[in-house]
């Protein structure tokens, strides 16, 4: 047995415990918070970084919009706890539960439980293990595609890639087949190492990878890396080596820090493929609220991306995320799961 294998029988058993003993976690509630607003269960895997902490902005922001009460709990890349706080959700007796990222073991027992219990489950960029649960994901095969259509065009489908990834997240793995069918359509693509880890300090850890695997590979041109936190680090290990002329760098995700970085003098990061994560959590907010009150609502959401190359970006005259739906509208998407 794995020890992630062991994790849901750790969480069952901290859960019972937690029970038993009659105490709660405390989640950080906003909204309304009267007896008449619908309230909703966000349970998160991670929640640092640009893009989960835009995403929960938006996510509030839609909450309050809606009148919604919001409990927010975030398990900090802790699986086990991200159980425990699926648990506690159900316990509190919530109209919905909105799950964001996160293992389809630790999390499949509590969404199961919950929707047993008749509360309506969307999962976010997390396969749920349960089909009555509503998903949600940002089209991951065609952001990928996107920027790997760049990356094609850019060095004629010639060339050795270093490659972050990290298996087991459900939209990296989306991803990752993507860049699997483009190596196999393009075996010049020489993929020369892979690099990657996503915890607090992700994109620090991914500049020091991704500096001993150009040291180890002075022929790389390009590097993929379809998260932002792995194409900052990227663009640090670049920038400190003083390879700007000769590597770049192929991304995914926006925010105003990834903003920045791309339009920078001789910034590397020439591309990213994103959607507005603070829309995205409106989505995702949105979808619990339907699900909650009985609306209509599709079994798999799906938030299309938009290409965002350095050269459009700096175009527009862009610097901050908030200014990019009005130079890139279809970044804004009212009228996935619509609530007027
Ligand atoms: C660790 S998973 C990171 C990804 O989750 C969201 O889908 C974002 O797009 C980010 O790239």
């Amino acid at each position: 047995m794995t020890a992630r294998s062991l994790l849901p029988l750790a969480a069952a058993a901290a859960a019972s415990a937690l029970l038993l003993s009659g105490c709660a976690s405390s989640p950080a509630a906003s909204g309304a918070g009267n007896d008449d607003s619908v309230d909703i269960a966000l349970v998160r895997q991670l929640g640092s970084g640009d893009y989960f902490e835009l995403w929960l902005a938006g996510a509030e922001a839609e909450a309050e919009r809606l009148g919604v009460n919001l409990s927010v709990y975030n398990a900090n890349g802790d699986d086990a706890q991200q159980a425990l706080d699926l648990e506690s959700a159900i316990n509190e007796g919530v109209d919905a539960i909105a799950v964001d990222h996160g293992f389809t073991e630790t999390v499949q027992p509590g969404v199961t439980a919950a929707l047993d219990a008749d509360i309506p489950v969307v999962a976010f960029d997390v396969d749920a293990g349960d089909d009555r649960a509503i998903t949600i994901a940002q089209s991951d095969s065609d952001l990928a595609s996107l920027v790997l259509d760049e990356l094609v065009a850019d060095t004629d489908g010639e060339a050795q890639v270093i490659y972050a990834y990290v298996a087991g997240f459900a939209p990296l793995d989306r991803r990752n087949a993507v860049w699997e069918d483009v190596k196999a359509e393009n075996p010049d693509l020489e993929q020369v190492a892979q690099i990657g880890v996503v915890n607090e300090s992700t994109a620090s850890e991914v500049a020091n990878q991704a500096k001993a695997a150009l040291q180890a590979n002075p022929d790389v041109t390009a590097i993929f890396a379809p998260y932002d936190e792995f194409a900052k680090g990227a663009t640090l290990a670049v920038q400190e080596l003083g390879l700007e002329d000769s590597v770049r760098i192929y991304g995914a995700d926006i925010s105003t820090a990834d903003i920045e970085v791309i339009t920078a003098d001789s910034s590397p990061w020439v591309a990213t493929a994103a959607t507005d994560p603070s829309n995205v959590g409106a989505v995702t907010v949105r979808a619990a609220y339907l699900a909650a009150t009985d609306a209509d609502l599709e079994q798999a959401i799906e938030v299309p991306p938009t290409l965002l190359t350095q050269d459009a970006l700096r175009e527009a005259g862009v610097s901050t995320v908030e200014e990019l739906s009005g130079a890139f509208p279809e970044l804004s998407t009212p009228d996935v799961a619509p609530v007027d």
